[in-house]
């Protein structure tokens, strides 16, 4: 019943950290959905503990080994867990709402992080994870990426929102990428150092408002996300190609 969570880390640690505050915390103490952070390092079976090794082919850093991995998932997931096993690594398809809705509605999510230059991609491919990135940049390993998909699901967990914040209106949330950004908000006073809040959110005409607020929400989309309001921006991350070198010019 309970949505549960396993991280797979070097540094179990970092968790829950912020994901132990706020909505998901509290929501974590109701027993809404649970975490557990197990660390990789404690199925590692020679004298060193050893994780990791260096790569074939040359270069840089160190790769996760295969046989440390499987041991850690199989350590983590039960005979028959039906969790999606998640890989958080900047190769991943980029994370998306519409995949956050598909894990949230399920029995929870087991996330591998990555750490040094990666995990041997053998084990990844044997398990059948999905490898997702929160985006295009590179944050020093998977563990804050792992919070940021965490959180993005718990909060869609039936009573992890009170009535105040309405999963609702966001950006993003009618149907991701066919949506648009949101409009500006405003509160009072209603003047600050001499700046006005636009008087249409004054004057109590509804459908003023309302008019107002998708016309805002449409000229930030416009200026910032331009990919949103086109069908080939929407449908990008499904056409891209997995392999970039083996696709057409
Ligand atoms: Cl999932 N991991 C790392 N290390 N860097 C990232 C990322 C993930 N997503 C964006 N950058």
């Amino acid at each position: 019943m309970t949505w549960q969570a396993t991280v797979l880390t070097l540094f179990p640690g970092m968790f829950p950290g912020p994901l132990g505050t706020s909505l998901a915390g509290r929501g974590l103490e109701r027993g809404l959905w649970s975490l557990e952070a197990r660390d990789i390092r404690a199925v590692a079976t020679d004298r060193h503990r050893t994780v990791d090794d260096t790569p074939f082919g040359g270069g840089a850093g160190m790769v996760l080994r295969p046989d440390v991995v499987d041991a850690a998932c199989a350590a983590a997931m039960p005979e028959g867990d039906a969790r999606p096993l998640v890989f958080l690594t900047p190769r991943g398809v980029p994370l998306r709402q519409k995949l956050v809705r598909e894990l949230a509605a399920g029995p929870g999510v087991v996330l591998l992080c990555g750490r040094y230059e990666g995990v041997d991609q053998r084990v990844v491919e044997a398990r059948g994870m999905i490898e997702v990135s929160i985006g295009d940049y590179v944050l020093s390993g998977g563990e804050l990426a792992a919070m940021v998909l965490l959180d993005s699901c718990v909060r869609l967990i039936p009573g992890v929102m009170g009535a105040a914040e309405s999963a609702e209106e966001e950006s993003f949330a009618s149907s991701d990428r066919g949506s648009l950004l949101e409009y500006p908000h405003y509160t009072r006073p209603a003047e600050w150092h001499g700046l006005r809040v636009p008087e249409v959110l004054l004057s109590g005409h509804h459908a003023e408002v309302a008019r107002w607020r998708r016309e805002q929400s449409e000229a930030v989309t416009r200026e910032r996300r331009p990919d949103l309001l086109t069908e080939q921006g929407r449908d990008a991350s499904a056409r891209a190609p997995l392999h970039p070198a083996a696709s057409p010019a």
